[in-house]
């Protein structure tokens, strides 16, 4: 069975075997749209939808299917689109957390890694990088941290050193996307039919690797404006490939508002660095003072944060 090639094994066999019920086959869910799925099944791929049933079983929005998902699948006796009758338990679930007014969304299911994907250029934030890396963290998958666009950078070794210094144990990966540079290397990542999932910003080149990575021109690309090195968001919806060589990829949009995540108050946006060390300290309340286990004040201490950052973080919550 081709479904092989997607991940399925022996476990996820077992797992179908306890919802799936008469006229359903097992698939995955390689593209995700507003209103309907791609499902593959076998050699084949259907349109699907979920019945209102599965929708309103879920409680939150990242219980519904989303990419990556193994599911059970009933195919429409006429024109229609197929049902989604079943979602498997996932294995791993990389989920952006709930902010405000927003509910948790899925932004990939079954992952075995996640390349957290970086541009050496004029967009390089370390604080950005320790926000996607907590997501991955409580993911289960395995992180691994793709610093591209070397091409552009003038001292790459010293922004691997800094990242591997905050990021301990996490392998760091310098490459040029573009060009194919260090590539080959990320084919590892891939063996046992292996699914990879591309996470980090707008234009920082997870379309352009995912086309290296294919060996054909799958998804489009766009340049970055000149001004500030940011992307365009060109990739708009979520869509797995299966590699000829092997495993799964799956490519995202660039995320944006990432500074908002699980902050409580307005004012955490103006000082997502703060808040980066913030989501480490002990106490979800921490006010970085005199407090035991602050994250905060640790990297102020290890040098990782400015004291005078600190400072004005303190004055703002007490004006
Ligand atoms: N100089 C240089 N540019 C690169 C490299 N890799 C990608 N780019 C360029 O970066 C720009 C953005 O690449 P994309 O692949 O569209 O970026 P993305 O991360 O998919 O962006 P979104 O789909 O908006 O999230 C394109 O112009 C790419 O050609 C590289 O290694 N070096
Ligand atoms: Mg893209
Ligand atoms: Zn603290």
């Amino acid at each position: 069975m081709t479904l092989t090639q997607f991940g399925w094994n022996e476990r996820w066999q077992r797992e179908y075997e306890t919802v799936a019920g008469e006229g359903v086959l097992p698939g995955r869910v390689v593209g995700e749209h507003r209103t309907h799925y791609q499902i593959a099944i076998g050699d084949s791929e259907v349109t699907a939808e979920t019945p209102g049933r599965v929708r309103n079983a879920a409680a939150l929005r990242s219980d519904l299917p989303g990419v990556g998902d193994f599911v059970a699948v009933r195919p429409s006796a006429g024109d229609g689109p197929a049902t989604i009758e079943a979602v498997l338990p996932r294995s791993t679930a990389l989920v952006r957390k709930a902010s405000g007014k927003e509910t948790p969304q899925l932004l990939a299911a079954n992952v075995d890694v996640v390349f957290i994907v970086t541009g050496l250029d004029g967009d390089f934030n370390l604080a950005r990088l320790e926000r996607f890396l907590a997501l991955v963290r409580d993911s289960r998958a395995k992180p691994v941290i793709l610093a591209n666009k070397v091409d552009l950078s003038k001292d790459i070794e010293a922004t691997v050193r800094q990242i591997s210094e905050v990021m301990p144990g996490v392998p760091v990966h310098a490459i040029g996307a573009r060009a194919g540079k260090g590539v080959p290397d990320l084919e590892a990542y891939f063996v046992g039919n292996q699914t990879v999932v591309l996470i980090g910003s707008s234009g920082v080149g997870k379309s352009t690797l995912i086309n290296k990575l294919l060996g054909r021109a799958a998804q489009a690309t766009q340049d970055v404006r000149a001004h500030d090195s940011r992307g365009k968001h060109t990739t708009t919806h979520r869509q797995l490939f299966l590699r000829a060589g092997g495993g799964a990829i799956i490519d995202t949009p660039g995320m944006r508002g990432l500074e908002t995540w699980n902050a409580t108050e307005p004012a955490a946006a103006n000082f997502d660095d703060i808040g980066a060390f913030a989501e480490h300290c002990r106490f979800r309340n921490c006010r970085h003072l005199a407090e035991p286990g602050c994250a905060v004040r640790a990297a102020v201490a290890q040098g990782q944060l400015d004291a005078a950052r600190l400072a004005a973080y303190t004055k703002s919550q007490r004006s």
